[in-house]
C-alpha cells in the first residue's frame, strides 16, 4: 500500500523536481481569455507560459518610462500571486518576460504587440504608454489561481499567443463629480487604479458646481474656506489643496491617465458666488446650497473682475494640470441670456488658450464661434453635436442615456436618477459611436458620474461598476471585435479582480457572475 502510494504519487513531484522543463501544461487558447476591453487581435498559439518561483523579468531599456512600468508589472504580480520576480535573470531562472522597445507597425501611441511562448513573455511598444497599456492585458492573462497540482510549486499559467493591439479612440474617460458630494483625494487614487486596470485613459473631475468648490485656489481663498465647506444634503463637502490635486495628478500619470479639471461656468456657480458674491453681479449675496435642483446662477459676463477672477482660477488649475485639456461646463445655464452666454465662452475659451489649454464644454457650447482645437461634449441635444461637426470640432460623446453612470438600472435601484432612462448593463455595453456621428469627428467618449444621489464610495461604486468596464470596450474595442453575449462572459470574469478590489459592484442578474 505505502510503495503503491509512493510510486502513484510521489514519483512524478520528484521527477519534476529534478527537471521542471519536462511539465507539460495544460492547453490553453488565448482567444478565449477574458481580457477587456477586447484587444484588436488574438492568436492563440500552443505553449503556455507558466509563471512561478523561477520567472525573472529584463527590461533592454534605459527609457525611465519603460523602467517604471516594468516596476508596475512586478508589484501588480506580487500583489495577486505573491511571487517576486526578480527585474533580472538569477541563475535557477526558467522563464523570462522581457520589455522592450521596438518599433511595431502601428504608429498609434498606445500601441502594444505580446506575445507568450513556453519560456518567454515579450511585450513590445514603441513607447512607455504602449507598454503600459500592454501591461493591463498580461495582467489579466494571470490567472487569479495558481495551478498547484502540476509541480511542488504553484505555477500561473498564461496562455500562449500573441496580442497585437491599439484602441479605436484617443479620449476614453470617465467623469466624477465631486462637488455635489465630496470624495477624499486618497479615494480617487484607488479608482484610478481600477480606470488603469481598463485601459481607461482620462479622468474627468467636476470639480465645481453649485453645492460646492473642490480646488484649492491661493488666489481666492474663500472659494474651498466657505465654497467647499458643504454638499447635497447639508454635509460637510470638503476640497483639494493644490497639494493634494497634484499628488492625483501624479498618481494618474503613474498610470498613463490624464486628469481633465472641470470647472463649470457661467451657470451652475452659486458655491463660488456665495464666496464672492461680486461674481454673480446681481446685487445678492447668494447662501450655500445644499440642493439638487440646477440652473438657477450664472456668473456676471460682462464684468472684467469676473473675467479676471477666471483667469486666476484658469491659470492656477493649469499650472498644475500637465494634460491638454480644461473643461469650462458652460451646461444648463438657463438664467444667462444666450447673447450673454455666447460672449461669456467666447472670451472663456481665449483664457484657456492663453494658458496653452485646449477648451472643452458640454453640448451647448456649440452656439459659440469656436476655435478650430476646442472640443464639444455631446450629453443631450444632439443638434449641439451636429452642430459642432459643421464647424469642424472634435466631439467626445456621452449619450446621457446611454452612457450617465447616475441613471439607474432597473425601477429597483436605490440610488441614482432616471430622467434620462434606465441603463442596465446590456444597453450600457449595445451602442455604438457612430450611431450618433462620423467616427472621424469622434475624440472618444466620457461616462460621467454625477453624485447627488449618493454620499458614499459604496454608492458610487454601485453605480460605476460593471457598466464603466463596458464603456472601456467601446472606447478601445473596434464594432467588430464587439459582441454582447461574448463579452457578458468575460465580465463574469472580472468578479474575482472586483472582489479582490474591494469594489461594491453591482451583481447585475444579466451577468452569471464567477466568484
Ligand atoms: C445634468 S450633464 C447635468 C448635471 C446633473 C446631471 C444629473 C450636465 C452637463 N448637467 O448637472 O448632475 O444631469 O444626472
Amino acid at each position: 500500500m505505502r510503495v503503491r502510494f509512493l510510486i502513484i504519487f510521489l514519483l512524478p513531484i520528484i521527477f519534476s523536481c529534478s527537471s521542471e522543463k519536462k511539465i507539460t501544461l495544460p492547453k490553453t487558447n488565448i482567444t478565449e481569455a477574458s481580457i477587456i476591453p477586447k484587444p484588436l487581435d488574438v492568436t492563440p498559439s500552443d505553449q503556455a507560459f507558466a509563471l512561478d518561483q523561477y520567472s525573472a523579468l529584463i527590461i533592454d531599456n534605459d527609457n525611465t518610462g519603460f523602467k517604471t512600468a516594468a516596476e508596475f508589472l512586478i508589484n501588480k504580480i506580487n500583489l495577486k500571486t505573491g511571487l517576486t520576480v526578480p527585474s533580472s535573470p538569477k541563475d535557477d531562472t526558467r522563464s523570462i518576460i522581457k520589455i522592450y522597445r521596438s518599433n511595431i507597425k502601428s504608429d498609434n501611441e498606445e500601441a502594444y504587440e505580446l506575445e507568450i511562448k513556453r519560456d518567454t513573455i515579450k511585450l513590445t511598444a514603441n513607447n512607455a504608454t504602449g507598454i503600459f497599456r500592454g501591461i493591463q492585458t498580461l495582467r489579466q492573462l494571470i490567472p487569479e489561481h495558481p495551478n498547484d497540482s502540476l509541480a511542488n510549486h504553484n505555477i500561473w499559467i498564461i496562455p500562449g499567443g500573441k496580442v497585437t493591439d491599439e484602441p479605436r479612440f484617443e479620449y476614453r474617460s470617465t467623469m466624477l463629480d465631486v462637488s455635489r458630494h465630496f470624495f477624499e483625494a486618497d479615494y480617487i487614487k484607488k479608482y484610478i487604479e481600477i480606470l488603469a486596470y481598463y485601459k481607461i485613459n482620462i479622468l474627468h473631475l467636476h470639480l465645481s458646481d453649485d453645492q460646492g468648490w473642490r480646488i484649492e485656489i491661493k488666489s481666492w481663498p474663500r472659494l474651498t474656506e466657505f465654497g467647499g465647506s458643504t454638499e447635497v444634503g447639508g454635509g460637510q463637502g470638503g476640497f483639494y489643496t493644490q497639494e493634494q490635486y497634484k499628488d492625483i495628478v501624479a498618481h494618474a500619470e503613474a498610470h498613463h491617465i490624464t486628469i481633465v479639471p472641470e470647472i463649470d461656468m457661467p451657470g451652475h456657480t452659486n458655491a463660488a458666488s456665495a464666496s464672492y458674491p461680486f461674481l454673480n453681479g446681481n446685487g445678492q449675496k447668494p447662501e450655500l446650497y445644499t440642493g439638487t435642483k440646477v440652473g438657477f446662477s450664472t456668473f456676471d459676463t460682462r464684468s472684467d473682475t469676473v473675467y479676471s477672477f477666471i483667469d486666476d482660477v484658469i491659470r492656477e488649475i493649469s499650472s498644475i494640470t500637465p494634460g491638454p485639456y480644461f473643461h469650462i461646463g458652460g451646461d444648463e445655464s438657463h438664467v444667462t441670456k444666450k447673447e450673454d452666454y455666447l460672449y461669456f465662452i467666447n472670451r472663456v475659451e481665449n483664457i484657456v488658450q492663453k494658458y496653452d489649454k485646449r477648451m472643452i464644454g458640454w453640448d451647448e457650447v456649440a452656439n459659440a464661434d469656436l476655435d478650430s482645437t476646442s472640443i464639444v461634449q455631446f450629453w443631450n441635444d444632439l443638434k449641439n453635436a451636429e452642430l459642432a461637426v459643421e464647424k469642424n470640432l472634435k466631439v467626445i460623446l456621452s449619450p446621457a442615456n446611454k452612457a450617465y453612470l447616475d441613471m439607474k438600472y432597473d425601477s429597483l435601484t436605490k440610488i441614482g436618477y432616471d430622467w434620462a432612462g434606465l441603463i442596465p448593463v446590456d444597453s450600457a455595453y449595445l451602442w455604438d459611436p457612430e450611431e450618433y456621428l462620423s467616427e472621424k469627428y469622434i475624440l472618444g467618449i466620457d461616462a460621467p458620474l454625477w453624485s447627488e444621489t449618493f454620499d458614499s464610495t459604496d454608492g458610487l461604486e454601485y453605480l460605476a461598476f460593471p457598466r464603466l468596464i463596458g464603456y472601456s470596450e467601446l472606447s478601445w474595442t473596434t464594432p467588430e471585435n464587439r459582441d454582447w453575449k461574448n463579452y457578458k462572459s468575460r465580465l463574469a470574469d472580472q468578479a474575482e479582480f472586483l472582489k479582490r478590489m474591494n469594489i461594491n459592484y453591482y451583481k447585475s442578474p444579466l451577468i452569471e457572475w464567477k466568484e
